[in-house]
């Protein structure tokens, strides 16, 4: 092998429970965000497809938990969905769904496969966003009695815990760039929806510590996102800074030091953007603080000094603060369109070896997303060789950083099988295995079984 991993490397995929269980409202499952605004604004969504049915793992799982270890997964990713748990948030537990978890949780298990377990993956259950989601504190307080009961339930069969995934996604998508319910645009609404869903996690780590779980630890799943200044000038690594600050660091930060930077802290009270806190605030942030990380890397933030003042009226932004850049050469994705950076996954790793203590971390999701894939599809398999060479020039550098010191712990790509994409349904596949949307029949292909290889030798 040219690349070889250490021995007890996490090899496998991650998933979410919207993205892929279906039986939305089935099961006694109760409405979530996806849900509700799939019901009022089905033209939102690519080809009108919803939540509904997905890849019908509800259903499918014993089969799917097969396929992974047919492909020698050692590890899997997936969410649970509050909604599905608890109907109404909080309250009235659903005796299914706890069937249903056990279940997929036994299978893996007995399939030699470790799972990994997300709380929260995009997916407030509509009740608790009626009373106005992580706007509410009462809202925080449901999540950690909702994290307390999974921690009880399932805390003999699951060590790796993580709270959140993204969580500046539902930020960004539902309060500044309307691609989330609820669909608002505003900057200060948006930087107490990150303060409050912080404060969440916090409140979730803190429930974890006083739960009795042998060999548990518990994390958090961040999309960094390098910030990569057009030049030196001295405007452009000041664009770089505010990007870093607003979209890295803003949960970086609190996650593995259990406090803002105070260089945040100044620029938000400067833009009137500081978010309302109470008293005891930053003693549970202090208690925040996690075990390990998850870092979702799919490509870099090229930023330049503004060059235009805004529109006098337009509402602000974080790209009030600057703007994007394509460099020149870079290369894309040309089956959708997003850079591609492999040199990203291994800066990242070497700012957490340098600036944030080296902590324990692993990359929880990297992927390729692919239009109209079938093209591609020859003996009814998917010839993804694109993929292949995605992951390999992306495990390359993090096999660089692991020679130089990184803690990185394994690689799940995104996603076991093509899966439904939020507004974006089934339009870009990611998987090791493809669906076939008609007969939801499985294939893996051409990477899946590259991949398996990969496992097996514990490298290429
Ligand atoms: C991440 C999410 C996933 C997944 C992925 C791919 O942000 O954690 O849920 O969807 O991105 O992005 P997309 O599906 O928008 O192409």
């Amino acid at each position: 092998n040219d690349y070889h991993f250490p021995d007890d490397f996490w090899w496998g995929s991650a998933a979410s429970a919207t993205q892929i269980e279906g039986a939305a409202s089935t099961g006694g499952k109760g409405m979530n965000i996806w849900d509700y605004w799939f019901q009022e604004e089905p033209n939102r969504f690519y080809d009108q497809i919803g939540p509904e049915q997905t890849s019908d793992f509800y259903h499918r799982y014993p089969e799917d938990i097969q396929l992974m270890k047919q492909l020698n997964h050692n590890s899997f990713r997936l969410s649970l969905s509050w909604s599905r748990i608890f109907p109404e948030g909080t309250g009235e537990i659903n005796e299914e769904a706890i069937v249903f978890y056990h279940h997929v949780l036994d299978e893996l298990l007995e399939a030699g496969i470790e799972p990994f377990v997300n709380l929260y993956h995009f997916d407030m259950p509509m009740a608790m966003q009626k009373i106005g989601g992580w706007e509410n504190r009462e809202v925080i307080d449901a999540f950690a009695a909702y994290a307390e009961r999974c921690f009880a339930i399932f805390g003999d069969k699951v060590k790796k815990w993580f709270t959140f995934n993204e969580p500046i996604v539902p930020v960004e998508a539902g309060y500044l760039y309307n691609a989330h319910y609820p669909n608002v645009v505003d900057f200060t609404r948006a930087t107490q929806v990150a303060y409050n869903t912080m404060l969440a996690h916090a409140k979730a780590v803190q429930v974890f510590r006083h739960a009795d779980i042998p060999q548990g630890n518990i994390g958090i799943i961040l999309n960094v996102t390098p910030s990569y200044p057009r030049s030196n000038r001295p405007q452009d690594l000041e664009s770089a800074r505010i990007a870093d600050l607003l979209f890295n660091r803003s949960f970086l930060d609190p996650a593995v030091k259990g406090k803002y930077p105070q260089e945040l802290i100044t620029w938000l009270k400067e833009q009137g953007l500081f978010p309302k806190t109470e008293p005891g605030d930053s003693s549970l942030l202090r208690e925040g603080v996690i075990d390990f990380l998850g870092i979702n890397y799919y490509q870099p933030r090229r930023v330049k000094a503004k060059e235009h003042i805004p529109v006098p009226d337009s509402p602000m932004m974080p790209e009030s603060f600057f703007d994007y850049y394509e460099m020149p050469g870079r290369k894309m994705n040309p089956y959708r369109g997003w850079e591609i950076y492999e040199k990203g996954v291994y800066d990242i790793l070497i700012d957490l070896r340098d600036n944030y203590g080296n902590i324990e971390c692993f990359i929880s999701e990297n992927g390729m997303g692919v239009q109209n894939e079938e093209r591609f599809m020859e003996e009814n398999v998917i010839q993804d060789t694109y993929r292949i060479a995605f992951i390999k020039d992306h495990l390359k550098w993090i096999h660089r950083a692991l020679e130089e010191g990184a803690n990185v712990k394994g690689y799940h790509l995104w996603t076991l099988m093509d899966n439904w994409s939020w507004l974006n349904a089934y339009k870009n596949r990611y998987g090791f295995i493809s669906v076939d949307l008609k007969t939801m029949t499985r294939t893996p292909k051409k990477s899946a079984w590259w991949f398996k290889e990969v496992i097996r030798n514990n490298g290429f």
